[in-house]
Order: structure tokens, then C-alpha cells, then sequence
């Protein structure tokens, strides 16, 4: 970004929304570093996926959101539950399948809800909460509320069939819903080259004559500009619109993969660590005077204790008691299908 660019949005957000806006990104970045390590020491079993280096789009994303809006994501979704307002304690004590976290330890890491919060899962099938978002706004603009959704998903859930129908009907319909593709790249090991005959996704709103942008992932003022444009136009003229934050992960897939594996080079990655949104955002913000190294150190420490005390908390935690397996579910436990899985055979 070019320093008259920054300029621009200095004079836009108050140092207090900047400050918070780099500690969105840092909060982020170290809870995901201490979920790596207590997987490792396997505290958290099943998949986990982190998001470490993609932190500006939900940064930037969610900070243009009021409380009461709404947020639905794929399985890599602990940053966008945190960043949405929930409490770190529970999210981390989720990923440990203990009680007390916020589905009471029966999701885990990719199944994180949350509806104070807004947060509408955590939804661990690619592409799966595209038409449930689309569902969401639409209830919202049938009750006439002024609320708007934000619909996180990757680029490997744009060729999906759901994907296209619910941009169609979000533009039919004129539905409060902004779709926001992480773009980084790599759906697990395929290249987007590899699976998508474009690979520019923001083009694919233009089939259904719905706005989009595409912007820098990297960049956290990029993006809350772009999606604050977006969120908008959904709140004052009920539109959807489509934003492409084109992105990178810096770790595998999940943790269960290896960070470069045969499908990128380890060179590649460690040019892509060379835009880290959280370094480059703290050099522009010490270069405009609003953090120097000691305030970005002080912040530092107190979002690692923010992680610490997550960690300590879930640890401490109760694991779901036997019975919880029976609460919260569709099916009667105690009805014909339980024994044999056919009716009428108990
Ligand atoms: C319908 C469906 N097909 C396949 C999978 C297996 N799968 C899990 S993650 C993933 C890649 C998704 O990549 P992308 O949507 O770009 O998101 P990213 O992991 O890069 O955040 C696949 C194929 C799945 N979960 N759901």
C-alpha cells in the first residue's frame, strides 16, 4: 500500500480503531500459535486448521460489523469467533472437546457457534453455509431487520452448484448478505489453477449482476475498507455484494499436514511470510507515529496472556459428561432406531 493510500485512512479511523484493528490481528495470531502447540502436545485432537497469516481479512471484515450482526465461516474458525466477540476461554476450550466450550466440547475446533456473538458456525463441509448464510439474510429482510451477514468460505467452495445458487437468489431477492472469498490459493494440496477454469472469483458476481471487489488480503485497511463499502450497501439498500481477499496461509492446511507439502515450495512460502499483514500493518503504523516498538511489545504480552489464560482455563475444564451424547440431538435416543439403526427390529 502506498503511504498517501495510509494517510487517507489515517484520516479516516481514529487512532483508538487502528490500535484495535493490529490487536485484532495479534490476538489472533497468538491464540492460533498456542492451539499449534497444545495440539502437538495433544490437547486438541480431531482436525484443526489454523489461520495464521490470513488474520487481515477477518480483521478488517468483522471490524466494519455491529455486535448484532451476523458472521458464518468454513471449519478454519477460530480467529473469526474470536474477532465476532467471543469469549476466548470458550473457543479455546472447544478445541479441547471440554464443557465449557462453546458448543460444550461436542464440535470442536471446525464447529465453533455462538449466537450472542453472531456467530453462526463454523461449518466443516466446503461450501456447505454459502446457501445458509444466503438463508439468514433472507430471514432478516423478511422480518425487516437491520442487520447484515457476512459469508466467509474459500476459494475451492466457488465451483460448488450452492455457491452460484445463492448468489443468484442473494440478487433476486435483494438479500443483506456479503460473501467473502479467502482466496488463498490452495483448496488442501490443489492449486486454484488446478480446479477453477477462472481464476479470478470476484468476475463470477458479474453472472449474477452483483457487486464485488477484489482486494488485497494482506493489507487490514484494504480490507475493512472493501468490506465496510460492502456492508453499506447491504444496510441501506439491502444488496448482496461478492469481495475477493486474495490471501495466503502460511501454515498447512491443517495441522495434520505439512506446511508446503509437494504442492507449493518452501521458497514460495517463505516469500509469502515476507508480506505478513501483521509486520507490514505495525511498520505503517510506527512509520505515521501511532505505535512504536515498545506499544507494539505491551500489546504483544497482553494478548499472549489473553492466550494463556484461554489455555488454562480450557485445561481445567471438565470434560462433557457421558450423557451430554443424548442432549441436543434431532433423533430420540430412546426411539426404534437406536439398537439395531431399523425400525421395528430392537
Ligand atoms: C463438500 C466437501 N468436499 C470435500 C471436503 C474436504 N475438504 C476439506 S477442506 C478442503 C479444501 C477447501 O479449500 P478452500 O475452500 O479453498 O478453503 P481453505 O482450506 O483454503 O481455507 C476440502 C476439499 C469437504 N470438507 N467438503
Amino acid at each position: 500500500m502506498a503511504h498517501e493510500q495510509v494517510a487517507e485512512h489515517l484520516s479516516q479511523l481514529s487512532t483508538e480503531q487502528l490500535l484495535d484493528l493490529l490487536h485484532k490481528m495479534l490476538l489472533g495470531r497468538r491464540f492460533e500459535e498456542r492451539a499449534a502447540e497444545m495440539y502437538a502436545m495433544q490437547k486438541i485432537g480431531g482436525f484443526c486448521h489454523l489461520y495464521i497469516g490470513q488474520e487481515a481479512v477477518a480483521a478488517g471484515a468483522i471490524s466494519t460489523l455491529r455486535r448484532d450482526d451476523y458472521i458464518l465461516c468454513s471449519y478454519r474458525d477460530h480467529v473469526h469467533a474470536l474477532l465476532k466477540g467471543s469469549d476466548p476461554k470458550r473457543v479455546m476450550a472447544e478445541l479441547f472437546g471440554r464443557e465449557t466450550g462453546l458448543s460444550r466440547g461436542k464440535g470442536g475446533s471446525m464447529h465453533l457457534f455462538d449466537v450472542p456473538a453472531g456467530l453462526l458456525g463454523g461449518h466443516a463441509i466446503v461450501g456447505g453455509h454459502i446457501p445458509l448464510a444466503t438463508g439468514v439474510a433472507f430471514a432478516i429482510k423478511y422480518e425487516q431487520r437491520p442487520q447484515v451477514v457476512l459469508c466467509f468460505f474459500g476459494e475451492a467452495a466457488v465451483n460448488i452448484g450452492a455457491f452460484h445458487e445463492s448468489l443468484n437468489m442473494a440478487a433476486l431477492w435483494k438479500l443483506p448478505v456479503i460473501y467473502i472469498c479467502e482466496n488463498n490459493r490452495y483448496g488442501m494440496g490443489t492449486a486454484i489453477e488446478r480446479a477453477s477454469a477462472i481464476y479470478d472469483v470476484s468476475q463470477r458476481a458479474g453472472a449474477y449482476d452483483v457487486a464485488s471487489e477484489t482486494v488485497d488480503g494482506m493489507d487490514v485497511l484494504a480490507v475493512h475498507d472493501a468490506v465496510g463499502r460492502a456492508v453499506e450497501l447491504a444496510r441501506r439498500e439491502s444488496l448482496p455484494s461478492l469481495i475477493e481477499a486474495r490471501c495466503y496461509r502460511f501454515m498447512g492446511h491443517s495441522m495434520s499436514d505439512p506446511v508446503h507439502g509437494h504442492y507449493r515450495t518452501k521458497q514460495e512460502v517463505e516469500e509469502q511470510k515476507q508480506r505478513d499483514p501483521i509486520r507490514h500493518f505495525f511498520e505503517y503504523l510506527s512509520a505515521q507515529g501511532v505505535l512504536d516498538q515498545a506499544g507494539l511489545e505491551k500489546m504483544d504480552a497482553s494478548v499472549r496472556q489473553v492466550a494463556e489464560e484461554a489455555v488454562a482455563f480450557a485445561d481445567a475444564s471438565p470434560e462433557p459428561r457421558p450423557e451430554a451424547l443424548f442432549e441436543d440431538v434431532y433423533a430420540d435416543p430412546y426411539g426404534p432406531y437406536t439398537r439395531s439403526g431399523r425400525r421395528g427390529e430392537q
